[in-house]
């Protein structure tokens, strides 16, 4: 029984694995010309002479990142009064008396979220792991891979992807489709 279900699972997976779509494929898919002009912005904006390579998509994916980190950095830094890097309940009253009351209660959730041990202040280690989180949900794990996996498109395999790549992949896909 357990012999010919690892058959069958054999026989089907790959023609499963080919059927299944990557999620480069499903953008590409689902709008050729906003996935064209992304991309192309990315190769303008983080491609050398040669093109874009897996370097300029890893600093894309650092400089959002640290953008989100240092927004939410900033933001808490803005609270921390005496100036020692952490942020105390009583510091953040202070802050709570001069804002509004929508401004009060996001104040209340976001230190909430960052005091992780609930002793009342938001410390330097926990002020950093809130910049982590920040960064992780402006540019998760999900969306770096299919980033690094534009790098599928590069077709004469220079380690560089170029523009008429792009353009040579949607119209194929298109072509395809
Ligand atoms: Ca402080
Ligand atoms: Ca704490």
């Amino acid at each position: 029984m357990g012999r010919t279900l690892m058959v069958a699972a054999v026989l089907v997976w790959p023609q499963g694995a080919w059927a299944e779509d990557t999620p480069l494929q499903t953008a590409m898919q689902k709008d050729p010309e906003r996935f064209a002009g992304r991309v192309t912005e990315l190769i303008a904006g983080f491609g050398g002479p040669e093109g874009l390579t897996l370097a300029g998509i890893e600093e894309h994916i650092a400089l959002e990142r640290a953008g989100a980190r240092a927004a939410t950095l900033r933001r808490f830094l803005a609270l921390d009064l005496d100036a020692d890097g952490a942020v105390s309940r009583a510091e953040l009253r202070v802050s709570q008396r001069a804002a509004s009351a929508d401004g009060r209660g996001r104040l209340e959730r976001q230190f909430i979220a960052a005091d992780m041990d609930l002793d009342g202040t938001a410390d330097a280690a926990e002020l950093v792991e809130q910049g982590r989180v920040a960064a992780l949900r402006a540019l998760g794990e999900d969306e770096a891979g299919y980033l690094r996996g534009l790098m599928a498109l590069d077709a004469d395999g220079n380690g560089a992807l170029t523009g008429a790549e792009v353009a040579k992949a949607v119209a194929g896909l298109e072509k395809a489709g």
